[in-house]
């Protein structure tokens, strides 16, 4: 084996007790914060992430059906916005039916580069892919896309788009939101493109019903976080000692989602004592929703332009085509 290639080897395979005790870290830090809280980012373990696909499935859970609708309703047009010869960098992946509405209609595409946490997810996705779209060029990068990362050498000189489906950007603070776009405007760099889906405030009702399923699903993609840290750090939670709460929080716009103690409990996490009061919660999820207007002025507020919206029939969900001018956000594109 050659240098270069142990190199590469060891810097895409983070050790499995380096991400350990991330995670634990992040367990016992949030466990002992004033109000408890946990990361939503480690409810995709194998099992969570399982569950989420069975979410985005539900009847209740309308996000993913209307960003479908609204993909394929305007692929042609949101195709357009893509310069031809692009790399498409899409920041977290596991949406590969979203991302397939990209590649099939943005022909002339170089390059599709997913960034995901998750090295073994992008593996088994880029292999199905290749085979697909042979002329595009598949290089995942095993990253935390929200924190500073580099791209492969090979897309550095081609035109850029990126692409953030899911509403997932709703899971950040609107603070965090914004200095993430600023993050992606520097990444993506002068005359970008940005595909970004955001759900929308409406009918509390449908809001509550969406997080609240009447199979259960997101009750148990919410407890999955309790059995995750029990199968991974050795804590002895017992599933049936919380509750899954998730409301609409009107004043902040947004989905709370909780795990509320049925009861006051002590529990060993890490050689830490944990003690919950009856009734008290972990807060493990914010899903901030955003009208039309709000998102719009987010994203100027971070250097973007917005160039299209199309929304679904109900108007539940949105798709923003944001562009960067020549002056993008904090007035620097590193790669222009
Ligand atoms: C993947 C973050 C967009 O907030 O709706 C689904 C995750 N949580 N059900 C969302 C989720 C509960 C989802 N995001």
């Amino acid at each position: 084996m050659t240098a270069l290639a142990r190199k590469a080897q060891v810097v895409d395979t983070p050790s499995e007790s380096a991400a350990t005790s991330a995670f634990a870290a992040d367990v016992v830090a949030g466990l002992t914060a004033t109000p408890k809280r946990l990361p939503p980012k480690y409810f995709y373990d194998s099992v969570g992430s399982e569950l989420f696909e069975r979410i985005t499935g539900l009847s209740e859970y309308y996000l993913t059906r209307c960003e479908l609708e609204i993909l394929n309703a305007h692929a042609r047009e949101i195709a357009d916005l893509v310069p031809s010869g692009a790399a498409l960098i899409e920041f977290g992946s596991g949406s590969s039916t979203k991302t397939r509405v990209l590649l099939s209609t943005a022909k002339s595409l170089a390059a599709y580069v997913p960034v995901d946490i998750s090295a073994e997810f992008l593996r088994r996705q880029a292999g199905s892919l290749r085979q697909e779209y042979p002329t595009v060029a598949m290089l995942p990068v095993a990253a935390d896309f929200s924190k500073p990362f580099s791209l492969p050498e090979s897309v550095e000189r081609l035109p850029r788009a990126g692409f953030f489906p899911g509403s997932t950007i709703g899971n950040f603070e609107p603070h965090e939101a914004a200095a993430f776009l600023r993050h992606a405007a520097r990444i993506l760099g002068r005359g970008a493109t940005f595909i970004v889906g955001v759900d929308l405030v409406k009918d509390p009702q449908v809001l509550q019903k969406a997080y609240n399923d009447s199979e259960g699903v997101t009750a148990r993609f919410n407890l999955n976080l309790l059995a995750r840290i029990n199968r991974e750090l050795g804590a002895k939670f017992h599933l049936d000692a919380f509750e899954h709460h998730a409301f609409f929080n009107r004043e902040r716009s947004r989905i709370e989602m909780h795990l509320a103690s049925l009861k006051r409990q002590r529990v060993k996490v890490c050689g830490e004592c944990i003690d919950f009061r009856a009734g008290e919660t972990i807060h493990t999820e914010n899903s901030y929703k955003y009208s039309l207007e709000s998102f719009g002025a987010l994203a100027r507020g971070a250097g973007w332009t917005t160039a299209a919206v199309w929304t679904d029939a109900d108007k539940y969900f949105s798709v923003h085509a944001l562009r960067l001018q020549d002056g993008p956000a904090d007035g620097r594109a590193e790669k222009a």
